[in-house]
């Protein structure tokens, strides 16, 4: 298996899992500044030229949560996801697709306001979007939270492939200081990026 990989993007969470699984594969580094991810090479894996793909003999994956769903599905027996068919399989896919589709939008909003220029932030327009952004980030949090509970894992009480991709997003949305209100997601992220697996997925 090849991951292509580039640090501090969504391809973080696919190598998260496979060092979680132990299992052998190749890493390779695009360098973005670089545009290493716009050669005709790059572009014949992913027509986008984003990161991640993963390779798999004549089979190219794009689509991080796709990666996450299907690296922890072919190995059973590292029981990264609870079986097929069963009762907690249903909150499995539920909490993978609301990270993915619910909760990482709203966080690329208040990325993508961090990224307009001074004077574009502080417009009348731009804080009646980011006024919305904040109820609609509180009511998704909200249910993170209520989700977890007192819990240590998103399902089944133990470490899941759906831990891996929530607390990816949610460490994302930590570093913008959007989880300064909920002491226990904080505390959740933190908990997860001390996991041996997470610091060699961020290292070299
Ligand atoms: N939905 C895709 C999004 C992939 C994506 O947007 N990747 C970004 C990094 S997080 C990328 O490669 N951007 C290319 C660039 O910055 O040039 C996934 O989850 O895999």
């Amino acid at each position: 298996m090849k991951l292509y990989f580039a640090p501090r993007t969504r391809a973080t969470r696919a190598r998260w899992l496979l060092e979680e699984l132990g299992v052998p594969y190749e890493l390779v580094k695009l360098d973005l500044s670089r545009q290493e991810n716009s050669t005709p090479a790059y572009l014949a894996v992913h027509p986008l030229g984003e990161v991640p793909a993963l390779v798999e003999g004549d089979v190219t994956l794009l689509e991080s949560l796709a990666i996450c769903l299907h690296l922890a599905d072919r190995f059973p027996e590292k029981h990264l996801a609870p079986p097929m068919g069963s009762t907690e399989r249903g909150p499995y896919y539920q909490w993978m697709v609301f990270a993915e589709l619910t909760l990482d939008p709203v966080v690329m909003a208040f990325h993508q306001h961090a990224q307009l220029p001074e004077e574009e932030q502080a417009s009348a327009h731009s804080a009646e979007e980011l006024a919305k952004h904040r109820t609609r980030l509180a009511a998704v949090l909200d249910v993170i939270n209520g989700g977890l509970g007192d819990r240590e894992f998103l399902v089944g009480g133990a470490f899941t492939a759906a831990d891996v991709v929530m607390v990816s997003i949610l460490h994302w949305a930590n570093t913008l200081k959007l989880l300064d209100g909920h002491p226990r997601l904080a505390e959740y992220v933190k908990r997860h990026a001390q996991r041996p697996a997470v610091r060699r997925a961020v290292s070299g």
